[in-house]
């Protein structure tokens, strides 16, 4: 049964006050997140498979596990799904592209994609005000079928690769242009080896000069953002990845681009919060891949764990709501893809809600002092801080589920659209 909205708005009055006794302003809180636009991952709704061959496999180093029914099978079919998860979150969210979900009515290779592939995307975004990240998509094609793409020893699979970056970078530049707001290409390679290599050096020159010869295109930042997405391990790469973290890191720099952050990406108790506050020291902007590794780096929806909590934390602490772009990456098959989506996605918000909820002036101040058993108490303190009741309020100033209810309306979407398919 839904919460009556006076018991919500009662609740918020009490938690308002006693955020407002530790010099917290909750109604600043709720507008600043309500700014947050999360780029919200196509991939999350059929499972990283695309529409440009359908029966397609997924390779790369990358799997979805289950066979939940009802995954979207063409673009109207996703954009619908997308709509649904849009409208179950406070604020205005963007989307995160790759280029298998172009829209073509015959198979367009990869080095030939155009921005009117994505025409019927880039319509939608506009009439949704959803900005628009993009990926180029390397992985899940014979000409990546050895895990070599950028890194590839035969020059011609290089340039091929090459080729489809510099069509990505074009097409994020489209979407920048149409939507008034820069789209960010990340490029992720799976390029690795399953033992040991006898020369690691090479592949990660064949790298460099393969970035160099796709950024040597060059574009208005004012339309497009390059990053590149460091990995430590993958499925078939785990004892060698060519784009490691100090590869790309060291490149990013020397670039001027952005270095994208993946949670998954590290060893598996290594996380990334720590990290933000270094790299903002020499990065204008990253993008992060909120995503959560069970054990391995295998993409489970993001929940409200620590780990999360931490990043969120870290982001707000740091002033960098703008200088960090916040996707999404994870791919769940085995429950209600729609659910996955939305609930990996109210998450992340309550996370950063609960983030800038911080009396953070106070905290630094203790620590200023070298108060650090009040540093501590407070820290503590705040864990059970009524956020969630603040969060309850902002979906219903913003007309939107709260609590469970947001679950009802996808168990109806489920029988109504989803069972058809
Ligand atoms: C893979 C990377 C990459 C992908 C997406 C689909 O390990 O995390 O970001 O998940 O491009
Ligand atoms: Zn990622």
């Amino acid at each position: 049964m839904s919460i009556p909205e006076s018991n919500i708005s009662n609740a918020y009055i009490f938690a308002k006050e006693r955020y407002a006794a530790l010099g917290v302003d909750t109604e600043k809180a709720i507008a600043q997140l309500e700014k947050v636009a999360i780029s919200l991952h196509c991939w999350q709704g059929d499972d990283v498979a695309g529409f440009e061959n359908p029966g397609g496999t997924l390779s790369g180093g990358i799997a979805a596990t289950g066979n939940y029914p009802g995954k979207a099978r063409t673009a109207v079919e996703l954009r619908k799904d997308l709509d649904l998860v849009y409208s179950l979150l406070p604020g205005n969210h963007r989307l995160n592209l790759h280029a298998i979900y172009l829209e073509a009515d015959h198979q367009v290779e990869r080095n030939a994609i155009e921005p009117r592939h994505f025409s019927a995307w880039k319509d939608w975004a506009k009439a949704n005000n959803h900005g628009v990240d993009f990926n180029p998509t390397c992985f899940s094609h014979p000409r990546s079928a050895d895990g070599f793409t950028l890194s590839h020893r035969d020059e011609g699979i290089r340039q091929f690769w090459v080729d489809h970056c510099i069509a990505s970078r074009k097409i994020g530049e489209y979407f920048g242009k149409e939507l008034g707001t820069p789209a960010v290409t990340n490029i992720w390679i799976p390029d690795g080896y399953k033992d040991s290599p006898a020369d690691r050096r090479t592949p990660r020159e064949l790298l460099r000069n393969s970035l160099d010869a796709i950024l040597a295109e060059k574009i208005d930042r004012r339309y497009n953002l390059d990053a590149v997405e460091p990995k430590l391990f993958g499925i078939g790469s785990e004892s060698y990845v060519v784009g490691s973290m100090e590869f790309y890191l060291a490149y990013a720099l020397s670039h001027k681009i952005l270095l994208t952050l993946d949670a998954g990406h590290f060893h598996p108790t290594e996380t990334i919060a720590d990290k933000i506050s270094s790299l903002l020291m020499y990065l204008d902007e990253m993008l992060l891949h909120v995503s959560r590794g069970v054990r391995w780096d295998s993409d489970h929806v993001v929940t409200f764990n620590d780990d999360l909590q931490a990043i969120a934390h870290e982001i707000v602490r740091n002033d960098a709501l703008e200088s960090i772009h916040i996707g999404l990456d994870y791919f769940d098959a085995s429950i209600n893809r729609i659910a996955a989506w939305t609930i990996g996605a109210r998450s992340t918000m309550r996370a950063l809600l609960m983030a800038l909820l911080e009396p953070h002036e106070t905290l630094k101040g203790y620590e200023l002092e070298g108060d650090f058993s009040s540093r501590l108490a407070l820290h503590e303190e705040l864990k059970s801080m009524p956020f969630s009741v603040v969060w309850d309020y902002c979906c219903l100033q913003n007309n939107i589920p709260v609590g469970m209810d947001f679950m009802n309306i996808i168990k109806d979407y489920e029988k109504k659209e989803l069972s058809n398919r």
